[in-house]
């Protein structure tokens, strides 16, 4: 499974209807959004607000990258917006365990993120717990920086290591996620791919077609 999805806080907010259309139309699988608080990492995105307002113009997937301490305080709140992924940063929670099973006992799936620095093998306990492993390939807080190319060894010890664990966690990955990136991370074992200004939301043609040759980019690896 190959999956890609749009990281909509590189959207133009000013055309993001017009852009969710072209979008849904395009084929696009699912949408990601960022919500940061300004401490777990330094800076601000998106909101439950937001996804509430685009949860009428599409029957997509809703994927939710929380970057906010305690994240267990939003569970409910999200669940009630109608989102499908919630992916929880490990180093922003005391009790991951139970913060997972909360959001699986609403019959979402769910996400752990982990920062580059930290190790998969910190999850050996959780692993059963986890539907998806998202896999930051820059340090979270800012769309457009430099891939970490150790990150690639990551993405393959985390597939090897999710496999011998009998987990079919789907492994994510976040973070300058382009052209030159792609063939590494999809021959690694990813399978979600998160698209921002490097695949999607520049200039150099638009959505649809970006999308497009993005798609041929993941299916000729
Ligand atoms: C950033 C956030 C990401 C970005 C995305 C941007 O911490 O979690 O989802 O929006 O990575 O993509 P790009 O191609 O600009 O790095
Ligand atoms: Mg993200």
């Amino acid at each position: 499974m190959r999956l890609l999805g749009a990281s909509l806080m590189c959207a133009d907010f000013l055309q993001l209807g017009k852009q969710l259309a072209e979008l849904d139309k395009a084929g696009i699988d699912f949408y990601h959004i960022d919500i940061m608080d300004g401490q777990f990492v330094d800076n601000f995105a998106l909101s439950i607000d937001f996804i509430k307002s685009i949860k009428p113009v599409t029957t997509k997937p809703i994927d939710v990258h929380l970057m906010v301490n305690k994240p267990e305080r939003y569970i409910e709140s999200l669940i009630k917006a109608g989102v499908d992924i919630i992916t929880v940063h490990t180093e922003a929670v005391t009790h991951l365990h139970g913060v997972l099973s909360n959001i699986r006992d609403h019959g979402i799936k769910a996400g752990v993120a982990l920062n580059p620095s930290t190790p998969v093998t910190s999850l050996d306990h959780v692993v059963d717990m986890i539907d998806v492993l998202l896999i930051m390939t820059v340090n979270p807080g800012f769309a457009g920086q430099k891939f970490i190319t150790t990150m690639y060894k990551k993405i393959c010890f985390a597939n090897k290591w999710l496999k011998e664990q009998g987990s079919n966690a789907i492994i994510e990955v976040d973070g300058n996620i382009g052209h030159h990136t792609i063939p590494t991370c999809v021959a690694e074992g990813a399978e979600m791919f998160v698209l921002g200004t490097s695949a999607l939301f520049h200039n150099r043609g638009g959505l649809a077609k970006n999308l497009l040759e993005t798609r041929k980019i993941i299916e000729s690896v």
